[in-house]
């Protein structure tokens, strides 16, 4: 099989760089009311009509809470140092107050046994958008208890398993989570409400901040940090409205999240755009948010093209798009590492998600899926241009290791390494799954034996 010839990155990379791959719980996991499991809010999103694209949900996903021993053997054959999943937090306390379900933490605790049994390194994530149903009848992120309810189940999850991962994330893409869940309603739990939306946003913050300080007051051994989806934002025209439009999208999801984490407060042009609906933050809490991180992970995808008043059309630019319909801009990964790294003072630095979505097609066992293949090799490209460039990067992850449910978008999206056929739940590699794996090992003899054996490797 002949694949398309990755950039040169590998002797670019750092000795120990951390190459994984990412999957979240919901997305995969299945078994919705398996050993005891409580509803969260995305098992209850999915049943509004018209909610998911395919009118599906995540109640059997790739059912990995049943194939999971067969499916670490497929990460442990691709040879990643790392796997990024999430833990599903009504799996582990049903009512996210109050009792833990023993089966739930039970099933996690398999989880990094087997992992680390195979020589991948757990990097864990708390909180990848599943909440307890419940909670979210309480007020969910935008009521203040809340954060106190996750820092409880940060410390749970911590003194079961915190000794044997190497990375906590408290949430994943805070942004998506309050905009996508609580202003645009696209996502769960399906508000529209901004103000709504940025008290949550506020209380995600807070509650990582919060998480953090109470993991090390445990002296939890795990290093801690949060994931950020982030993208460069570019206006569509010279205009100035469309200039101001850009800055103003810049603040919302990235200097929004940025600016606190590194004890900058709230960025003041955000503020003033938001008037009455700014969160109410009280005494402590900016301080809370800007405890330091053991590191910084973002997921990246595309960048963002803002017009005001109105949408952008992709097509307009003349890139190549995913399935998804996001311009295929790699070289945008690298400008947003740089700015990163110019604008703030960073601890290690990850990308935690980056691949796309193709029409695949299963034929005679195989997918060949060269535009993943292309998409992904010149995203490595990228991490490498920002390191020749004096960004520090810690590591690198595919999204995803399965085909999955893609939220909204249901399984009608395909963005695995991985295909999953969803009548049989059969696992086929792609053929990015074996590029990778290639990369994977032209990488570590270039470990032990310098660029030329890279290079030698790359061209076989
Ligand atoms: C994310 C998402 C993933 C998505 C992926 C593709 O963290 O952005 O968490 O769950 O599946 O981004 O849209």
């Amino acid at each position: 099989m002949t694949f398309p010839r990755p950039p040169q990155p590998a002797p670019r990379f750092p000795d120990d760089f951390v190459w994984g791959v990412a999957t979240s719980s919901y997305q995969i996991e299945g078994g919705a009311d398996a050993d005891g499991k409580g509803e969260s809010i995305w098992d209850r999103f999915c049943r509004v009509p018209g909610a998911i694209a395919d009118g599906s949900d995540g109640r059997v996903a790739c059912d990995h809470v049943h194939r999971w021993a067969a499916d670490l053997d497929l990460i442990a054959a691709l040879g990643v140092d790392a796997y990024r999943f999430s833990v599903s937090w009504p799996r582990v306390q049903p009512d996210g107050r109050g009792a833990f379900n023993e089966a739930g933490l039970g099933f996690y605790d398999r989880l990094v046994d087997g992992l680390l049994a195979r020589g991948v390194r757990p990097y864990l994530t708390l909180n990848h958008w599943d909440l307890p149903a419940v909670l979210q009848d309480a007020g969910g992120w935008a009521a203040r208890d809340t954060v106190h309810r996750f820092v409880d189940y940060a410390r749970q999850v911590a003194s079961r398993v915190g000794d044997r991962v190497d990375a906590i994330t408290t949430h994943n893409e805070p942004w998506v989570i309050a905009v996508l869940g609580h202003e645009n309603g696209v996502f769960a739990p399906g508000l529209r409400d901004r103000r709504v939306a940025m008290q949550a946003a506020h209380h995600l913050l807070l509650s990582h901040g919060l998480a953090l300080q109470a993991l090390r007051a445990q002296a939890c051994p795990s290093r801690a940090g949060i994931v950020l989806n982030l993208s460069p934002v570019f206006p569509a025209s010279d205009s100035p409205e469309d200039a101001a439009a850009a800055r103003l999208e810049d603040g919302r999801l990235v200097r929004w999240f940025m600016d606190p984490l590194f004890g900058r407060g709230y960025p003041a042009d955000v503020l003033a755009f938001l008037g009455d609906d700014a969160p109410r933050v009280e005494s402590g809490d900016l301080e809370a948010i800007a405890t330091p991180m053991d590191f910084l992970g973002l997921n990246y995808y595309s960048r963002s093209v803002v017009r005001a008043g109105g949408w952008f059309d992709v097509h307009s630019s003349g890139k190549r798009l995913t399935d998804m319909g996001w311009e295929i801009v790699p070289e945008c990964l690298t400008a947003l590492l740089l700015r990163l790294h110019r604008d703030w003072p960073l601890p290690p630095l990850y990308v935690m998600e980056n691949g796309a979505a193709f029409q695949d097609r299963l034929q005679d066992g195989h997918v060949h899926d060269g535009d993943r293949i292309d998409y992904l090799a010149s995203h490595i490209g990228a991490v490498g241009d920002a390191i020749e460039q004096g960004v520090k990067m810690a590591g690198y992850m595919v999204w995803s290791l399965l085909d999955n449910f893609e939220w909204a978008s249901g399984y009608a999206k395909r963005f695995g390494i991985v295909h999953v056929d969803y009548d049989t739940l059969a696992r086929t590699p792609k053929d990015s799954y074996h590029w990778y794996r290639d990369f994977l090992q032209a990488q570590r003899r270039a470990r032990a034996g310098g660029s030329g054996a890279v290079r030698a490797a790359l061209r076989a």
